[in-house]
């Protein structure tokens, strides 16, 4: 156990950062990792560490993309894989879609452990570890390995907690990006097809929720979802929320404010 006390007003926050801390004791997240996650918090702080209505919508977009797509391809990284396996593993069986690890910071060691962490959680296709023969044009290796029954042919990849100069890359090979990401500034938001702008941990079973929703409605339905969906509104809304949550709280008092209520 991790010895937090659920009392402590920031329990689920210390949590998170405990199996962070505890993966990359275990070798499955790098130290860089940790500081992606701080970047992470604080603008979950900033949106109020709850989902709101623009992750919602994305999410709802996203299922759409996912169900109408003919390869869809469910990324792993480290962080993704110490906050939210069981979610992504969930995920990939709803959707029978495979997993495949693919690291910024590439060792072989580390893509066999995050494998063995989403096999031991109940995943059926984790690709990515022998057979990350193909490379994404324009990347350096290793960081550009990935395998040809997965993201190389993939049409729709989901990535979460990713860089953005692999999100451009993928874009640029024609596929369609949907990216989990809490800050609605970085470069992977403001690249991918779809943004989820939430914490990986309340976004993946956002999408599950949507994709249970949304499955057995027609091609056509799914395609109208899409079609009417827009990014640049989502990420907006976003940035907008912000600055209206910051703006009443300092009208209203920061001091001792229960911050979101
Ligand atoms: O395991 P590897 O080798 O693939 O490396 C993974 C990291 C995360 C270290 C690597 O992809 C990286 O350096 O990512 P960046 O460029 O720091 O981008 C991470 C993005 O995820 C940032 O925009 C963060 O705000 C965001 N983020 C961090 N924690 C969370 C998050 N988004 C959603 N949920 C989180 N918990």
């Amino acid at each position: 156990g991790h010895g937090i006390p659920r009392s402590h007003p920031r329990y689920w926050s210390l949590v998170l950062r405990e199996r962070l801390v505890e993966a990359m004791r275990e070798g499955i997240v790098v130290p860089q990792g940790l500081i992606a996650h701080g970047r992470g918090e604080c603008f979950d702080y900033l949106i109020g560490e709850e989902t709101q209505w623009f992750a919602r919508e994305a999410a709802r977009a996203a299922a759409a993309l996912l169900l109408l797509a003919e390869h869809p391809v469910i990324s792993v990284n480290g962080n993704a894989a110490a906050l939210a396996a069981d979610e992504l593993v969930r995920l990939s069986k709803l959707l029978d879609a495979p997993l495949e690890v693919n690291l910024f910071y590439r060792t072989e060691e580390r893509v066999r452990r995050i494998a063995e962490l989403l096999r031991r959680k109940g995943a059926r296709r984790v690709l990515g570890v022998e057979d990350a023969t193909a490379r994404i044009p324009g990347l350096p290796h290793p960081r550009g390995m990935v395998s040809p029954e997965g993201i190389l042919r993939a049409d729709v990849v989901l990535v979460a907690l990713e860089d953005g100069d692999r999100a451009e890359a993928l874009r640029r090979m024609g596929k369609r990006v949907i990216a989990i990401d809490l800050n609605p500034l970085s470069r992977t938001a403001r690249m991918a097809d779809v943004t989820i702008v939430d914490n990986i941990v309340r976004a993946v079973p956002l999408i599950a929720g949507e994709i249970e929703k949304l499955r057995g409605r027609p091609r056509s339905e799914l395609g109208e979802i899409v079609q009417g969906y827009d990014n640049n509104r989502v990420l907006a809304g976003a940035l907008l929320h912000i600055r209206e949550r910051l703006e009443k709280l300092a009208r209203e008092g920061v001091a001792l404010n229960p911050l979101g209520e």
